[in-house]
């Protein structure tokens, strides 16, 4: 039988022969004769499973100790011999060699879309502006004709914040939709009033295919003298075409939120089927894209703003929903997963 090696005097013996290892040649032989397949070393590895249970545990993890010594004293020493050559002036380098692929960021494809959505506005004179996550309840409800008994806050699952101990204040809430925005920049500002928001809304709502607790909106305002609901009309036609193609065209049809009056939902039609009826338009030969209407005179009121002078029109859209339909995605969940192989698409 032949006797077990002695790995201490086998990792002094290496070690001492790797520190006059001077260039790339002897560490390459160093490596195939302590580290190479026929190495002393691996042959220990090899025959472990040979040995009885109670003592292969002892050398297997002495003889591990030994790997990891040698492997990271040679990396230690390649990396020295290089700048050793390198500082000489020889090449350690092949610099001839093709370069790695370099991995280029992109953008989430809901930044895109809220980019290009808010880009068609801007376009057409819309400013952008901004309004917290973490909203009041007026804010979010009181100032848009929704008190709190009022049978719309069902429609509006909402996420409570709770203050902390000792802080006392009105009650706070994530944000259920992009509309308290209008309320802070009415407030603050007198018409003319042209304005679009974007941002992240929250819903106590179950997720599936087309809901998510937390999804972005676009929010459109637009206040000033003479404005009329062919004003509304128009200005989303013209979104749906620069968004959706030259051909779509949109229908409006009424439909309730508090805060506007009249108010409506704008359909665009369907582009799979071309109005006539298939799956992805419910057989209806339309597709929802948003809710608006022209700004309730009560709204008005409250900021200030005299509805006998001025109207104005509101409008909010789900942005998720745009991608969704223009590229026939079958799962709003997808864009938060984070899954490459879907976000890299776009
Ligand atoms: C509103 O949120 C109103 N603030 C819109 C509005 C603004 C009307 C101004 C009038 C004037 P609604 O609850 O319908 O409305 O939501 C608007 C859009 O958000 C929906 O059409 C849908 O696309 C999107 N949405 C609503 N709930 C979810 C959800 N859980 N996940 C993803 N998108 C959602």
């Amino acid at each position: 039988m032949s006797q077990a090696p002695n790995l201490e005097e086998l990792q002094r013996q290496a070690l001492a022969e790797l520190a006059q290892a001077g260039d790339a040649a002897a560490l390459e032989t160093w490596r195939v004769r302590y580290l190479g397949k026929k190495s002393v070393l691996i042959q220990t590895l090899r025959a472990l499973g040979g040995l009885p249970p109670d003592e292969r545990r002892a050398a297997g993890a002495r003889a591990n100790q030994l790997k990891v010594a040698l492997e990271s004293g040679f990396a230690e020493r390649k990396r020295v011999v290089e700048t050793l050559a390198l500082a000489a002036g020889k090449e350690a380098l092949d610099i001839s060699l093709p370069g790695g692929p370099v991995l280029l960021g992109r953008l989430h494809p809901i930044t895109a879309v809220v980019r290009e959505i808010c880009g068609i506005f801007m376009r057409m004179g819309f400013e952008i502006a901004e309004g917290p996550d973490v909203e009041t309840d007026y804010y979010n409800f009181e100032a848009l004709n929704i008190p709190a008994d009022h049978p719309a806050r069902d429609s509006f699952s909402t996420f409570w914040v709770e203050r902390q101990a000792g802080s006392a204040g009105p009650p706070l809430l994530l944000r259920t939709h992009t509309s308290p925005v209008q309320i802070r920049v009415m407030e603050k500002r007198q018409p003319p009033v042209r304005v679009i928001a974007p941002g992240r809304v929250y819903r106590y709502e179950a997720t599936d295919a087309t809901h998510e607790s937390m999804f972005y909106q676009i929010e459109g305002l637009a206040v000033d003298r003479g404005i009329t609901m062919a004003d509304l009309k128009g200005t989303l036609a013209q979104f749906a075409r620069l968004f959706f193609g030259p051909e779509r065209k949109t229908r409006f049809r009424c439909d309730y939120f508090p805060f506007v009056e009249p108010g409506m939902e704008c359909a665009i039609d369907c582009f799979a089927c071309g109005g006539k009826g298939c799956r992805m338009c419910g057989n209806s030969g339309w597709l929802e894209i948003l809710g608006a209407g022209m700004v309730h005179p009560e709204v008005l009121r409250r900021v200030g703003i005299d509805p006998d002078v001025y109207t104005g029109f509101a409008f909010g859209m789900g942005v998720e929903r745009m991608p969704i339909l223009k590229y026939g995605i079958d799962d709003i969940r997808l864009f938060y997963s984070n899954d490459l192989r879907f976000l890299r698409q776009f």
